[in-house]
């Protein structure tokens, strides 16, 4: 859309995946943050915002729909809607915005466009949308080669009916510039030459240089406010304005201690908008500061007041995340809306030059009338039909109810499941194990239900080095009918490192880094022919689910190393002996206030 609405000049290189910018977006290939751009289309003015399609960043696509007038629903030809489709386009027919469906990769050559259509029309229907709404225009559309049709083999070579489509269905903002000013801050920036920036909608009146305004927080509402920079949106970039005006995406700089949600507005009569509301997070972790024996040897950040610091400035722009003080100085709470966030959030702070440390993520529960209640999903599942048995078993184990099950009869089925958040969490890699990665799995929140009891937690125990050393061939080779190490040779290890999953429940507390004893025997050939089995390296995500409530992970810009929370072997296994029995038995009481308990 970009290139061809001449925003860049012809002989301007332009990236592919240019709104993901990230560098985490364009390694994981997927959107993050929502973004904004804009083009000019027959002297129209069109603001662009990308959103993320994962569920984990809802709160992103929700936040988004307050800057829009309508908007594209992208649908892929061959998978059709997906859980999260159905999530973010409940939120904009909630907020009357008129869709435009987009039919993607129809060049696939397993498209299946018609029934693709069908199920846009049955998900519309099932959502409630009025008349209107449900006569969208569709597209189709393949975004690789920026070509867009009204209808299948029209001959059509460029974007051209998508832009016409966009003008006529979808109006221009509803804003005056003679009203009071009013801005909802949507997104917060920050520029290294001014600070931070308030990104959002004016919805009505201008904005002016010089001029001063007023910022209604939540609480209560500054006056004699003065910008000390006005943006508009050109492209990727932003441009510097005197004046901005009612209805266009803006962004405006020196708002002290803006949040996401405030309004600025002006100083005479201040007229606030209605705060953003997101849903609440569902996901928390704790994240602590790094007390391995290890700390402070690779990260350049490591306090606690660093630590702090960051977690609070993400929250600033991070509507969905919360920071929950708990009574430490050297731990917080966070809190998000899925394992992915919190993943992320941690990758994004280790890059920065942070170490720290944290805990397996857990969900999060309310009481209500003295009844604990805890998040569900429904997780939709592709996979092969002979895979069935085993992933039904272990859903059944976190305590998933089989809603449907369809076998389309060509050796797939599709299944859902009801499920508590917490049953989901860490499922992930046992799933791509278990469907050999044959398997696709989405899952969406649905609400809050009654506690559906105890779920055991990771089968196997650990295998914990026993002392401070470096990893030996010789010890590695030993522990081969043991279980699966996580570390290599030559890693440095110290005591209370998790070094490998055992293959039994309970931990085994091993010396990895013992040396062959020298003996003046030659080895026996039998010998020389065993070859060490490569370690099963983890990822961050991988480690993130693979730690038990009892252990943490502890992650620096160079290394992410898994460790028992309690170093000492001997206090462990009184502790463990204790924890074991109140956390399988009940849900423990619930924090006073904070209303999280123990998964
Ligand atoms: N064959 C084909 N591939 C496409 C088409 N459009 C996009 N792709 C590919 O699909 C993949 C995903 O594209 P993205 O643009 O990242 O998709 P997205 O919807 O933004 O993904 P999220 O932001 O993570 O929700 C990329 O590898 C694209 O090259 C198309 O029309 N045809
Ligand atoms: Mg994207």
């Amino acid at each position: 859309m970009l290139r061809q609405s001449g925003t860049f000049r012809e002989n301007q290189e332009l990236v592919d995946r240019v709104m993901d910018s990230m560098d985490l977006e364009r390694e994981r290939g997927i959107t993050i943050m929502a973004k904004n751009t804009s083009f000019r289309y027959r002297n129209v003015k069109i603001n662009v915002v990308d959103t993320p399609g994962h569920a984990d960043f809802g709160g992103e696509v929700e936040r988004s729909l307050n800057l829009v007038d309508g908007a594209l629903l992208l649908v892929d030809a061959s998978e059709g809607p997906l859980p999260q489709t159905r999530f973010v386009l409940k939120k904009a027919l909630q907020k009357k915005l008129p869709i435009i469906v987009v039919v993607n990769k129809i060049d696939r050559h397993d498209a299946r466009i018609e029934t693709v259509i069908n199920e846009i029309y049955d998900l519309f229907i099932d959502l409630d949308a009025d008349e209107e709404q449900i006569d969208f225009p569709i597209l189709y559309t393949n975004a690789k080669t920026a070509v867009a049709h009204t209808a299948i083999g029209d001959g059509s070579e460029n974007l051209q009916p998508l832009f016409d489509t966009i003008l006529e269905r979808i109006p221009g903002p509803e804003a005056n510039d003679d009203f009071v000013p009013q801005l909802l801050v949507t997104n917060l920036g920050y520029d290294p030459y001014v600070g931070q920036i308030a990104v959002g909608r004016l919805s009505s009146g201008t904005l002016e240089m010089n001029k001063t305004y007023s910022m209604c927080g939540l609480r209560d509402i500054v006056h004699g406010l003065k910008f000390t920079a006005c943006y508009t949106f050109q492209g990727l970039q932003k441009i510097k304005a005197d004046r901005l005006v009612a209805g266009d995406i803006i962004a405006v700089a020196g708002v002290d201690g803006v949040q996401i949600g405030d309004t600025i507005s002006s100083d005479a009569d201040p007229r606030p908008l209605p705060r953003i509301r997101v849903d609440e997070p569902t996901v928390s972790m704790i994240c602590l500061v790094n007390n391995s024996p290890f700390a402070g040897r690779e990260g350049t950040y490591l306090t606690s007041l660093h630590i702090g610091d960051r977690l609070r400035r993400e929250v600033l722009s991070n509507v969905s995340m919360k920071i929950r003080d708990i009574g430490r100085t050297d731990a917080w709470e966070v809190c998000g809306r899925g394992e992915l966030q919190m993943a992320i959030l941690v990758e994004t702070m280790r890059r920065e030059g942070y170490e720290f440390m944290v805990s397996k993520p857990r969900v999060i529960t309310k009481v209500e009338n003295g009844r604990t209640l805890e998040p569900v999903e429904t997780v939709f599942l592709d996979i092969p039909e002979e895979r069935i048995g085993v992933i039904t078993e272990n859903l059944s184990i976190r305590k998933g109810r089989m809603i449907s099950m369809q076998n389309h009869g060509h050796g797939r089925v599709n299944m859902s499941f009801l499920i508590p958040s917490r049953g989901l969490i860490g499922f992930n890699s046992l799933f791509l194990t278990e469907t050999k990665g044959a398997g696709i799995m989405n899952s969406l929140f649905e609400g809050y239900e009654e506690w559906f009891g105890p779920i055991p937690q990771r089968r196997n125990g650990a295998m914990v080095a026993d002392r401070a050393g470096r990893v030996t061939p010789y010890a590695s080779l030993g522990m081969t009918d043991r279980g699966e190490l996580i570390v290599e040779v030559g890693t440095d290890v110290y005591a209370g490192m998790i070094v490998g999953e055992r293959n039994r429940p309970d931990d085994l507390v091993i010396n990895i880094a013992r040396e062959k004893k020298l003996t003046n025997i030659r080895s026996s050939t039998a010998e020389l022919t065993v070859v060490l089995r490569a370690p099963r390296l983890l990822s961050l995500d991988q480690s993130i689910e693979f730690i038990a409530e009892d252990e943490l992970v502890e992650v620096t810009p160079k290394s992410v190393r898994l460790r028992k929370m309690e170093l000492d072997a001997g206090k462990r296994a009184t502790a463990r002996s204790k924890l074991k029995m109140e956390l399988l038995e009940k849900p423990a009481r619930p924090r006073e206030a904070a209303n999280t308990v123990n998964g």
